[in-house]
């Protein structure tokens, strides 16, 4: 299990905030994602043998936001 810090861009009300953490969750391989939306961040767990960051940048541009590792 490995843990990273995503700093998201896009986002501007909660709702926002609710999308991008959904995207991540619904990745395979996702653990857990945490969105801080003042922080503009995400923090997500995820098994490396599964899913990777690029796939979580891919998850969060098609719900409309930005993500960067
Ligand atoms: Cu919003």
């Amino acid at each position: 299990m490995k843990t990273v810090k995503l700093s998201i861009s896009g986002m501007t009300c909660n709702h926002c905030a609710m999308h991008v953490e959904n995207a991540l969750k619904e990745l395979t391989g996702v653990k857990s994602a945490k969105v801080d939306l003042k922080g503009k961040s995400a923090e997500v767990a995820y098994d490396e043998g599964v899913v990777d960051t690029r796939k979580m940048s891919e998850a969060v541009a098609e719900a409309g936001y930005k993500a960067e590792v």
